[in-house]
């Protein structure tokens, strides 16, 4: 990998930042004391920046000289989090931060959450950019995030009567001092219009609109290093921000429309599950992207090259998911009909810079869109995507003969009904790397839905499992444990040397460290349980088992079978009052999609059962339910360190990876799981018999499924899961409404699709072993301490060297 300068910036704070620092302590002197958090906060943020934006100078020089080869990550979503406790750790500014809001009579916590996240993704997907951000700058990796601006964000969840209720998430409402706007880093943006040639392949693209592309730059500092990375993120402009002569004659609507509808480019950031409606500017969003991104690339390359045909040995194309797929069309476009490249010149290149990483299996999240509208939005990109399929196609045909069934099952094209272009096909057929984002994933995509295309490129197909940053998720997030691990592993060295967690294994025994690891981890559930009292006015205990699912809401991720289990544990208490009940709080905290009508019932049951269980005096302090609004990167920080127990309980096959698994173990939580995506290898690096793993496997999900599944059959057979689904459907939770939980009981006793009664019981039987262990303290917590042990894997670190090694091909 390569890296500038990783000698340790000792030399911090710098005059500069000191002078900074004494700035904001008179400032916020000066304002009233309840503004002086939130003016704590901006000055040093704007301090920080300050240091950062003279790092980005430095570190892009560097890579200027070096002509180093750079990775453009392109991204619809960036799930950035807060920026200022990270940049303060970067910087190593912690301490000194801390003593100057003391010393102002504040408590440095109290400023840093008066940041609003920087919510810019849906979930997974998005937050694993922001962790590899993290990973490239730290390990000098010369990377470029790409990313939207979006005006607003992840929309903010409120609770109203146990529903979920959507509100804009106005992140921007105060101003982001993170900001660095680059107002010389502009490129036009077409829509529509048509094409004009002269018959040969050369074509020229006749746009109808134009938009302006306006760069702003987000910098990620690097953890023990002075290197940073960039997340460029655009801003869509129009070319004349108000028509004069409209205004003129007084329509001052019509003279704002050109700015109004560049604008709405940047406007919201879509839903994972985003229907139909309103496609149109979705499709406009990831062509501006791309469009904007690849300009800025082509650009600083010819800068320092000055020719294209150099282009694959020096830039990296990552596409995170298909969303920046047209960047494979629109990359074609550029070299051959801008930069005059011929076609075979420029799909050369094309292929040595473009790689994809596929990240659901979900047939319905697979995106494609209407001929008919790229014909519309982007005429010249439509005719590219035909040519790539014949020449494609072409192969195809000479290669399996005859086997016409291939072909259309490959085609970029899907001709069945409305003609729609895939967009896995083509960003498969232009990438000289596919890859998926755990062991599982990986294999069942080449054995499933990308089948046919690994029968023709083998080769082609790779696995990178996911990892997370160990800066955010455990050094910030959990400071506690972060302090232990620097006493046991002799230093900070952790932070960007994960693996050192292994020296944690033999100790697992040793009273001491288990003792310090359980201080630290009841602490951490104390600051929750404060949490949940200020939020839902509930009293928790923390000495309870904090059984914890947070993550957003998906019939796959099978939040309703965790359900079911609370509403199995709650008649079991009633029938067995005197027994020795391990207490426990389950918490659970999520986001529906605002038209996932199944996911916001679910959301609704969670807050009928949490109220009925919660106020049942008989129940007491041995279950409590608690849904916690609201989930996002933040709220993750302070759960995720707090708990015992992890669930990551999806149907096996359905979940890719998963990375708040890692996140949980990571912070010293057992996992109660399924044999999916990640959770597979976890338990493999942490030993199985510190991981709670139930339930079938994905070979036998899909041979049950093949031979017909029947869910009434273990409704029939069990009695414990008949009373739980019966209560539910007789409305034991919903007094006034009893059938309101009508449809989602029929799904379950209809389909199942995500077979959870077939794996009720097997998943009780592992909560019961987990109430067994919990009573084994010192048994579990060592199991606790094994699991950290084996999570250095784990690290997005590791992840970058293995993308940049195998894929990128960076020189190490
Ligand atoms: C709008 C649409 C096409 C769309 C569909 C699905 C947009 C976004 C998604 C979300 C996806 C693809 C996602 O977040 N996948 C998650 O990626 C994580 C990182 O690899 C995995 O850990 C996780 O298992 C997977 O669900």
């Amino acid at each position: 990998i390569p890296r500038i300068s990783r000698k340790r910036t000792t030399s911090l704070p710098t005059p500069e930042i000191e002078g900074l620092l004494a700035r904001v302590q008179r400032e916020a002197r000066a304002t009233s004391t309840d503004a002086a958090p939130a003016a704590w906060m901006r000055t040093a943020a704007r301090a920080c920046h300050a240091e950062l934006a003279d790092r980005l100078h430095e570190s892009q020089q560097a890579d200027r000289i070096s002509g180093a080869k750079r990775v453009h990550y392109l991204s619809m979503e960036f799930l950035m989090g807060r920026a200022l406790a990270n940049a303060l750790s970067a910087l190593e500014l912690e301490d000194a931060f801390a003593q100057a809001a003391e010393q102002a009579g504040l408590r440095a916590a109290d400023v840093l959450e008066r940041e609003p996240d920087a919510a810019l993704g849906n979930g997974g997907l998005g937050r694993l950019a922001a962790c590899f951000l993290d990973s490239m700058a730290t390990l000098g990796v010369p990377a470029f995030g790409y990313g939207l601006r979006y005006r607003y964000g992840m929309f903010a969840q409120r609770i109203q009567d146990g529903r979920q209720v959507e509100a804009p998430d106005d992140w921007l409402r105060l101003g982001d001092a993170w900001e660095l706007p680059r107002p010389e880093l502009r490129f036009a943006v077409g829509f529509g219009g048509h094409v004009v040639g002269d018959g040969g392949l050369a074509r020229r693209w006749v746009p109808a609109q134009t938009v302006q592309a306006q760069a702003v730059d987000f910098i990620v500092p690097g953890h023990g290093t002075r290197r940073v990375a960039v997340l460029r993120q655009w801003q869509a402009a129009a070319q004349q921000p108000i028509d004069y002569l409209a205004f003129s004659r007084g329509e001052h609507v019509a003279a704002a429309r050109e700015k109004l509808e560049a604008e709405s480019l940047n406007w919201v950031l879509y839903p994972d599950d985003s229907t139909p409606a309103g496609r149109e500017l979705r499709l406009k969003q990831e062509f501006f992207l791309v469009s904007a991104s690849l300009q800025d690339m082509l650009a600083r390359h010819l800068e320092e090259h000055r020719t294209l045909d150099n282009l694959g040995a020096h830039a990296c194309v990552h596409l995170n998911d298909t969303h920046p797929a047209l960047a494979v069309p629109e990359l074609m476009r550029l070299l051959v009909d801008e930069h005059g490249l011929g076609w075979e010149q420029a799909w050369a290149q094309t292929q040595q810079v473009v790689s994809y990483t596929n990240h659901t299996l979900m047939p319905e999240a697979l995106e494609t869109w209407p001929v008919r509208m790229l014909e519309q939005l982007l005429p010249r990109h439509l005719e590219i995507v035909y040519e790539i399929n014949s020449r494609f196609l072409a192969q195809v045909r000479a290669r399996f003969p005859g086997d016409e069934a291939l072909v259309r099952r490959v085609s970029l094209v899907d001709e069945q009904g409305e003609q729609r272009v895939r967009m896995a096909a083509l960003s498969i057929v232009a990438s000289h790397h596919v890859n998926g984002v755990s062991a599982l994933h990986s294999d069942l995509m080449v054995q499933t839905i990308f089948a046919d295309y690994a029968r023709i490129w083998p080769e082609r197909f790779c696995n990178v499992t996911n990892g997370v940053t160990p800066r955010r998720w455990l050094a910030q997030a959990n400071p506690s444990l972060a302090a232990v691990l620097d006493e046991r592993l002799g230093g900070p060295g952790w932070r960007t040397d994960l693996g050192r967690l292994a020296q944690l294994a033999p100790l697992a025994g040793d009273a001491d460290l288990q003792a310090a690891v359980r201080a630290a981890k009841r602490a951490n559930k104390q600051r929750l349980a404060t949490l949940v009292r200020r939020e839902l006015g509930l009293v928790i205990d923390p000495d309870s088992l904090f059984d914890v699912q947070v993550k957003r809401i998906h019939e796959y991720k099978r939040q309703l079978l965790n359900l079911l289990h609370v509403v199995a544990r709650y008649q079991a208490i009633l029938a067995q009052p005197q027994a020795d009940w391990v207490p426990r709080t389950v918490v659970m905290a999520g986001k529906a999609a605002s038209a996932y009508v199944a996911a916001k019932d679910i959301i609704r049951l969670a807050h009928d059962i949490a109220r009925v269980v919660n106020s049942d005096p008989r129940v007491g302090e041995r279950l409590k339910l608690v849904f916690l609004p609201n989930y996002g990167v933040s709220l993750a920080e302070t759960i995720i360190p707090a708990a015992d127990l992890s669930e990551q309980i999806s149907t096996a096959g359905t979940e890719a990876s998963g990375t708040g698994n890692m996140k949980f173990a990571l912070n010293g939580a057992l996992t109660i799981g399924t044999w999916d995506g990640a959770n597979i290898e976890m338990a493999q690096a942490v030993g199985r018999e510190d991981f709670f793993i139930f339930g079938l496997q994905a070979e036998q999900v899909t041979q049950l499924r093949e031979l017909g599944y029947d869910p009434r059959l273990h409704y029939e057979e069990s009695r414990v899961l008949r009373r739980v689904i019966d209560a539910i459907a007789q409305g034991d939770f919903s007094p006034g409404e009893p059938g309101r939980y009508r449809a989602l009981v029929d799904a379950l006793l209809q389909r199942d699709s995500y077979l959870l009664l077939a794996d009720f019981h097997s998943y009780l039987e592992a909560q019961a072993a987990v109430d067994e262990a919990f009573r084994d303290r010192a048994g579990w917590d060592a199991k606790a301490i094994r699991n950290i042990a084996g999570m250095g894997w784990f690290s997005s670190d590791r992840t970058i060297c293995e993308y940049a090694r195998t894929i990128w091909q960076l020189p190490t």
